[in-house]
């Protein structure tokens, strides 16, 4: 006799757990390498296991990406969603440090919550393919692609300012010494210069920009790879100095100005600086001393007060006007662009206008020349520009894949041969950096001292750790043969899977991690390691979950929000579904518990929903409507259409669950098994019939500035740029010169002009 169900309570708590372990079980999240079916590899960012635990912000990306590849399994594709730990960095070595345990203890308890909260969302991650960062036989191979690089010329070493707190006596990475104060305790740091390991990523330049023509990102992330890079073309010229042997070589991308040059700048880093005879040693010293501990961004920073001395008693020549003009010293020149040394048109050029403007130097109106042909005359080379910077690869800590050299006094450095890798960790008893800035490391003779691989001489291994960048650098190639003892990826594996078909990730990784995979990658490629030379074909970002407050969650605002409290009361599916209807995916969007709430409702609504006769254009309408979405990263426009659905009251039960089933597994699952013996992510994603799902035509209004001008007749679902191209076709609305527009989908434009 069927059982009744409609009595039943919808008990998320029994439901949820149930599914989880049934699909584990059957291994429906397993990924099956060679499979004939089409493959699709769906990446998220994986985790840095920290001790706050998952974010409400890890829901968002991966519920969604989890409802994409749910539906791609449905619609016959062989899914890798594959999950791990980026669990090396300073926040768990802090921690250890304070609660006197071992970083590799706080890793595995981090990441045992971590994984629990995740499982209990009932994400499809393939656990068989699990990594982990830290384990010694994942940082083998990343050991192992560093001395690929190291014996390519593209690790070097070099005398780079760390910042340092004299007061803790270490070194602090960028984001602990923000404002050049130290995170821990507050003291003013200093930029002190170390040796560090450097990766030429500047080789790359020019191939990770042209490539991005070639793959399929947002286009705000292109744009921001774009400015990073910052490819310039512009001109190398020398201004000799006045009866001096030196010259000043500057670059500029306006040579055409040079006329206009009243003054030349150097940066205080310059090495002339040292060089040249001048009246003012003493001030110029004071200044360099100054300018040397701002940080590039403030120095950059155009709103900044210039600040500068004059070299008194020296002049360069122009050498298109043969005029005598002052050299300044001034920290608004970068050491590390370009010459480190600019000409100064104060007419053109703001910055230089308003430091001529403070010091009272001469503003010359100008008069402009052929840029190329001015090089040319004056013996100047065109070249190229990158703002890219060589990718800074060491750090004092311990918490990292220690770097696998050894330095001999005879052979100098040399790789330990890969049959000695990895090169693990010591444990050790305590992970204080040392008073030198050197890495902790350093002070563990018993693992420094070591035989040199080539002559068997006296030796000490290299003490730096790597940047907590470097294993997120290949990380999901390693998903597709995690278990692999000879290899990083066996090849056919590579082929197979490669590339990535969708990535997901924060913004704030697109021109670190995002750029330093993408020339790992390439690296690899070159070497024929790898079948194509850009990872990822599609990439996409989620926009940040705020708190309540719409500011951006913390600790001191006290606005953060813990999954796991909502997780506990209204359910995953709950959670999963309210984090996808937010807002459009790409945005920013604040946390709202009454529309959590709300979601909760929909659902309960479902649980107890009987079937209806159903209506084959609506039916055929809302498929069409949650495919189309889903592809395009619309969650929550789909969702509104599955509510719709919903409310038409004319819903066929099964295409409802199907659709459902992506968004909301369990629940779905649950109903589905009341009259099926199969799991509903084992049926196929339901198909629509162009005919029956064929947009109505709609009218559609034209305001301009908020006042009716025209209706038309236009397909549902038209966008805004088909709308904007088709008013420029019509003779009423011609010439208008448009500021603004407002854009109310499938209702109105409004045009400001
Ligand atoms: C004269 C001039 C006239 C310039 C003018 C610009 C406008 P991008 O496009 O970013 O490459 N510059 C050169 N080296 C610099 C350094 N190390 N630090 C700070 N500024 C530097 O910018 C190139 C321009 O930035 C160069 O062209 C130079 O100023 C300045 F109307 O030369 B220009
Ligand atoms: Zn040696």
């Amino acid at each position: 006799m069927p059982k009744d169900f409609s009595k039943a309570k919808y008990d998320h708590k029994k439901i949820e757990p149930k599914w989880q372990k049934f699909w584990e079980k059957k291994g429906l999240h397993e990924a099956e390498d060679f499979s004939k079916k089409p493959k699709f590899y769906c990446l998220v960012e994986f985790p840095y296991p920290s001790g706050a635990g998952l974010h409400v912000g890890h829901v968002r990306s991966y519920s969604a990406l989890d409802a994409v590849v749910r539906k791609k399994r449905m619609q016959g594709y062989n899914v890798l969603y594959p999950m791990g730990w980026d669990a090396f960095g300073l926040p768990t070595e802090n921690y250890a440090i304070k609660t006197r345990q071992a970083p590799q203890k706080v890793t595995k308890d981090n990441i045992k919550i971590y994984k629990g909260q995740i499982k209990s969302l009932g994400l499809s991650f393939d656990w068989q393919r699990e990594i982990n960062t830290t384990d010694p036989q994942y940082y083998k191979w990343t050991q192992w692609i560093f001395l690929l690089l190291f014996k390519k010329g593209l690790a070097y070493q070099a005398e780079m300012p760390i910042n340092w707190c004299p007061a803790c006596k270490i070194g602090l990475a960028n984001e602990e010494a923000i404002g050049n104060k130290c995170e821990r305790c507050g003291a003013e740091t200093i930029k002190k210069n170390q040796k560090q390991w450097m990766l030429k990523i500047t080789e790359y330049a020019e191939r990770l920009l042209k490539d991005l023509g070639s793959v399929d990102y947002l286009e705000k992330i292109k744009i921001q790879q774009i400015n990073w890079i910052g490819r310039s073309e512009g001109s190398l010229l020398k201004f000799p100095i006045a009866n001096s042997q030196y010259q000043i070589e500057i670059f500029t991308t306006r040579a055409d100005t040079i006329y206009g040059a009243t003054y030349l700048v150097l940066s205080p880093e310059h090495e002339l600086i040292d060089k040249l005879h001048y009246e003012n040693q003493s001030e110029v010293r004071e200044y360099v001393k100054l300018a040397k501990n701002k940080s590039d961004l403030e120095r950059g920073d155009l709103s900044q007060e210039k600040t500068g001395v004059e070299l008194r008693g020296i002049k360069a020549v122009n050498p298109a006007s043969q005029e005598e003009i002052p050299i300044w010293v001034a920290d608004y020149v970068l050491p590390h662009y370009a010459t480190g040394a600019i000409m100064a048109v104060p007419d053109q050029d703001q910055r230089d206008r308003e430091f001529a403007e403070k010091f009272s130097l001469k503003i010359k109106e100008i008069q402009l020349v052929d840029a190329k042909e001015i090089t040319k005359k004056l013996g100047g080379k065109l070249t190229v520009n990158y703002k890219l910077r060589d990718w800074i690869f060491s750090r004092q800590h311990y918490w990292g894949e220690p770097i696998p050299l050894i330095h001999c006094a005879k052979c100098g450095v040399v790789p330990v041969p890969e049959k000695d890798l990895p090169v693990e960790l010591p444990r050790v008893e305590n992970y204080q950096p040392s008073n030198t800035g050197e890495s902790p490391l350093s002070k563990i003779d018993s693992w420094v001292q070591v035989k040199c691989p080539e002559c068997q001489g006296i030796a000490k291994r290299e003490t730096d750790t790597m940047p907590n960048w470097a294993g997120s650098s290949w990380y999901f190639l390693r998903y597709l043969d995690p278990k692999n003892h000879k290899n990083f990826a066996a090849s056919e594996k590579l082929k197979y899977w490669l590339p990535v078909d969708l990535y997901n990730g924060g913004m704030e990784h697109t021109t670190l991690h995002l750029l330093y995979s993408r020339f790992w990658h390439k690296f690899l490629f070159d070497l024929g390691l790898v079948p194509h030379s850009e990872p990822y074909k599609r990439r996409v970002s989620h926009g940040m979950v705020l708190g309540e407050d719409g500011e951006k969650m913390s600790k001191s605002r006290g606005n953060v929000i813990n999954p796991d409290i909502y997780l506990e009361k209204y359910g995953a599916d709950s959670l999963r579904l309210y984090e996808m209807f937010l807002g459009p995916f790409a945005e920013a969007i604040p946390w709202n518990t009454a529309s959590l709430i709300g979601m909760r409702r929909f659902l309960e609504r479902i649980f107890k929903l009987k079937p209806r006769k159903a209506n084959n254009q609506i039916t055929h309408k809302t498929i069409k409507k949650v495919t189309g979405d889903m592809d395009n990263l619309k969650f929550n426009t789909a969702i509104s259409a599955l509510m719709e659905y919903v409310n038409s009251g004319r819903y066929d039960s099964e295409v409802l669950l199907k659709l459902l089933a992506p968004f909301a597994p369990h629940l779905a699952e649950e109903l589905w098994s009341r009259k099926h013996d199969s799991s509903i992510f084992q049926e196929s994603w339901p198909e629509f019939d162009e005919d029956l799902a064929r947009d109505n035509q709609i009218e559609f209004v034209i305001q301009i500035n908020g006042k009716l001008k025209d209706k038309i007749k236009i397909k549902i679902g038209i966008s805004e740029a088909e709308i904007m191209t088709l008013i420029k076709e019509l003779p009423k609305l011609k010439n208008l010169e448009i500021k603004r527009s407002i854009f109310i989908p499938d209702k109105l434009i409004n045009l400001v002009v």
